[in-house]
């Protein structure tokens, strides 16, 4: 396909390529999405169950939904694409990563400069004193021992700011960049979604459903994100052989 060796060329040619990702990153390791037909919320509203409301006062709603997310995500782990991307960063042809995941997949395959908007599932914190806790006591309802408050994912609920570092960081990188690459992402979340406006250079988009949001993209791959780094990274290498 000519486009995706045009975007092999383009991402020789950056010298500062940042990589924006969303769910879709991670569904090829076996993490649901969230809005797909098969997503998390395909029956559970997320105003309902992913605020600081249902932490207050609905917290076995709250519990249930998060200890499923936790022991779904013990069963999952990186594919080849979140090793593509680590890999990437090493040859200096990623500068960082962007994501909106919180299961730490990124990290966990050796990327390093990885920005975490949306925080991280298996940092537990309590909800009163802020004191870590263990994903062992969330999973067990175990109270803080500290406070005694209720412990909660370290992840950033619906009406929450983002971590001002991460998103500072994000935001001087995808400012900076020759070239960012959305992956598996819908784009409603905001303000993540802003990001790809916010870039001087080329914006690409790698996603399996079409994309009909407001951002502008330099090129659009409609395609699975394992498949497409795979592709992606063969073209690479056999040109740097060449
Ligand atoms: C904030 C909890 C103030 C963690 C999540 C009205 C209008 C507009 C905005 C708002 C509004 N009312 C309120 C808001 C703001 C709100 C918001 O955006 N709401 C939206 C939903 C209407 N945002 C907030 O509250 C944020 N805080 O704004 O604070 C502020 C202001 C300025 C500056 C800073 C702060 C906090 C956002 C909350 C983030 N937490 N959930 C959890 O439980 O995980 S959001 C949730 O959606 C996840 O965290 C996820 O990261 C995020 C984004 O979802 P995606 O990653 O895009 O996933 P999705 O399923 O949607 O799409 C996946 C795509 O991948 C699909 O297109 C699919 O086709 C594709 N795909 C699937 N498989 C593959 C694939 N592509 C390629 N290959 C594959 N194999």
């Amino acid at each position: 396909m000519q486009e995706i060796k045009s975007l092999s060329h383009w991402i020789k040619a950056s010298g500062f390529t940042v990589i924006l990702t969303g769910a879709g990153m991670s569904t090829e390791s076996g993490l649901p999405d969230f809005r797909s037909k098969s997503g998390w919320w395909r029956n559970i509203d997320p105003s309902t169950v992913a605020t600081v409301d249902a932490l207050e006062t609905n917290y076995s709603l709250f519990h249930d939904f998060y200890s499923m997310r936790l022991k779904t995500l013990e069963a999952c782990s990186p594919h080849e694409g979140h090793y593509i991307l680590a890999e990437w960063e090493k040859r200096n042809l990623v500068h960082s990563i962007v994501t909106q995941n919180v299961d730490g997949f990124h990290k966990a395959a050796g990327s390093s400069r990885v920005y975490e908007l949306h925080g991280s599932l298996r940092s537990i914190r309590c909800s009163g004193c802020g004191k870590p806790g263990t994903v062992e006591d969330f999973l067990d309802r175990v109270a803080c021992r500290s406070c005694g408050e209720r412990l909660r994912p370290g992840v950033v609920l619906f009406g929450e700011m983002l971590p001002q570092d991460a998103w500072e960081c994000a935001l001087r990188d995808i400012k900076r960049a020759d070239l960012v690459i959305v992956i598996g992402t819908s784009l409603q979340v905001y303000p993540a979604n802003q990001l790809p406006t916010m870039t001087k250079g080329r914006a690409v988009l790698i996603n399996y459903e079409a994309y009909s949001g407001g951002s502008r993209f330099d090129m659009v791959l409609q395609g699975k994100a394992r498949d497409t780094l795979i592709e992606l990274n063969r073209i690479i290498h056999k040109s740097k052989v060449s």
